[in-house]
C-alpha cells in the first residue's frame, strides 16, 4: 500500500515537471549585471549592447538589468567575484585585476610591461592564454563567455610631469585593489595606496592622492582633468581585459537555446567593445587624445630610453609575480606575445 502510494506520487511529480514548459519555472524576472563604471564608458556600453542582444534574441525571456558603480557590492569591485559566485550578483563584465584576488592567474595582465601592443593583448585573450584562464575561472565557479577591454592604464597625476621613475619618488598614487600594483609602484619609488574606483575620485579631488592609473577612456569619462589631474604619461605599463561572465546557476537554470543565444550574444557585444574601447586612442586615430590636450593637461610620451628605464626597475616585480602567477602560464604568454 505504502509502495504504492510512493509510485502514485512520483508519477504525479513526473507529470507536474511534464507540463511545465522546459525551464520557465526558473526564469528571474531580472538578472542583475554588475560592472564598476557607467553605461556611458566603453566598459558600461559592452554590458548594455549585451544586455540588449539578450533581451531582443529571447524575446525578453532574459532581461537584464546594468548596475553601474558595483554598487551591489558597495563599490567593494574586490568583492565582486565573489558575489557573482555567490549569486549575489547574477552576471558581470569585470575586470582581471578586480577579480585577481581570488584567482590569482588573472594577475598576469598586470604584469609591468608584458604587453607591448594591440596585438599582443588579442594574442593573450584570443588565444591558449585566454582558453586557459576561463578553464580557471570555470573551475572557480562562474561561467565565462567572451573578453573585453577595459585598456592600457596611463598614469596622471596633479603634481608635475613624469618621465623618468625618479619623477615619481615619493608621489601618492591610488593602486587597485591586487598587491601586484603595491609591488610595481613600490618599486618605481612611489608612495601607493590602495582603494575602490569609488573612493578614488574624491580622494583626488580633495588632493589626499596626488595620481592614479587608468585607461584614457576612464580617464576622460570620469573628467579628472577637472579634479587637477593636469599631467599625463602614456606608457602602456599594463593593460585591462574585461571579461563577461555568469554565475553557475543563473546559467543552468537556462534552456540550452538560450545559452547559446547569451554566449553569442557575449561574444558579438564583446567584439563591439573592444573596438569601442580602442576608438581615440590609437596611433591611427589620437583623437581622444587630443580632447584631453584641448582640456589644458600635458600628455608626456615617453622615449626608447625613458621606456627601458621603467621596464628595467620594474623586473624584480615581474619575476617575483611570475612565479606567484605560474611560471607555465606566464610562459605560455611570452611566447603567444613573441609570435604574434
Ligand atoms: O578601479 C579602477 O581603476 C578601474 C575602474 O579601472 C577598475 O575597476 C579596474
Amino acid at each position: 500500500m505504502k509502495f504504492r502510494n510512493l509510485i502514485g506520487a512520483a508519477l504525479c511529480a513526473a507529470a507536474v515537471v511534464g507540463m511545465a514548459p522546459a525551464h520557465a519555472q526558473n526564469y528571474k524576472p531580472e538578472y542583475k549585471l554588475s560592472i564598476v563604471v557607467g553605461t556611458t564608458f566603453p566598459w558600461g556600453q559592452g554590458a548594455e549592447i549585451w544586455s540588449n542582444l539578450v533581451r531582443e534574441r529571447t524575446q525578453g525571456r532574459i532581461n537584464i538589468k546594468v548596475y553601474p558603480g558595483t554598487s551591489l557590492v558597495q563599490g567593494d569591485q574586490t568583492r565582486e567575484f565573489t558575489a557573482i559566485r555567490q549569486g549575489v550578483i547574477d552576471m558581470a563584465v569585470g575586470s582581471t585585476i578586480n577579480w585577481s584576488p581570488q584567482v590569482k592567474q588573472l594577475n598576469l595582465f598586470s604584469l609591468p610591461f608584458l604587453m607591448p601592443d594591440y596585438a599582443a593583448i588579442d594574442a593573450l585573450v584570443q588565444g591558449d592564454v585566454g582558453r586557459e584562464m576561463f578553464k580557471l575561472i570555470e573551475k572557480a565557479g562562474v561561467v565565462p563567455l567572451a573578453w573585453g577591454e577595459n585598456g592600457y592604464r596611463q598614469l596622471s597625476n596633479s603634481k608635475h610631469q613624469i618621465k623618468k621613475p625618479e619623477d615619481m619618488k615619493g608621489m601618492k598614487l591610488r593602486v587597485v585593489g591586487s598587491p601586484l600594483y603595491i609591488d610595481t609602484f613600490t618599486a618605481l619609488g612611489a608612495n601607493p595606496t590602495q582603494m575602490s574606483w569609488a573612493d578614488a575620485q574624491p580622494a583626488l579631488a580633495s588632493g589626499a592622492v596626488d595620481g592614479q592609473e587608468n585607461p584614457l577612456s576612464i580617464y576622460t569619462g570620469s573628467k579628472l582633468y577637472t579634479v587637477g589631474q593636469k599631467n599625463l604619461t602614456l606608457w602602456n605599463y599594463v593593460a585591462d581585459p574585461l571579461i563577461f561572465v555568469v554565475n553557475r546557476e543563473v546559467w543552468n537554470s537556462w534552456s540550452e537555446k538560450d545559452r547559446d543565444i547569451v554566449r553569442q550574444a557575449a561574444l558579438d557585444a564583446a567584439k563591439q567593445q573592444i573596438v569601442i574601447a580602442r576608438k581615440g586612442v590609437t596611433p591611427e586615430d589620437p583623437s581622444l587624445l587630443k580632447e584631453i590636450e584641448g582640456h589644458g593637461v600635458t600628455v608626456t610620451s615617453l622615449s626608447a630610453a625613458d621606456h627601458e628605464a621603467f621596464v628595467k626597475i620594474t623586473k624584480p616585480v615581474y619575476d617575483k609575480w611570475k612565479k606567484q602567477i605560474g611560471e607555465d602560464l606566464v610562459s605560455l604568454a611570452e611566447k603567444s606575445i613573441a609570435n604574434r
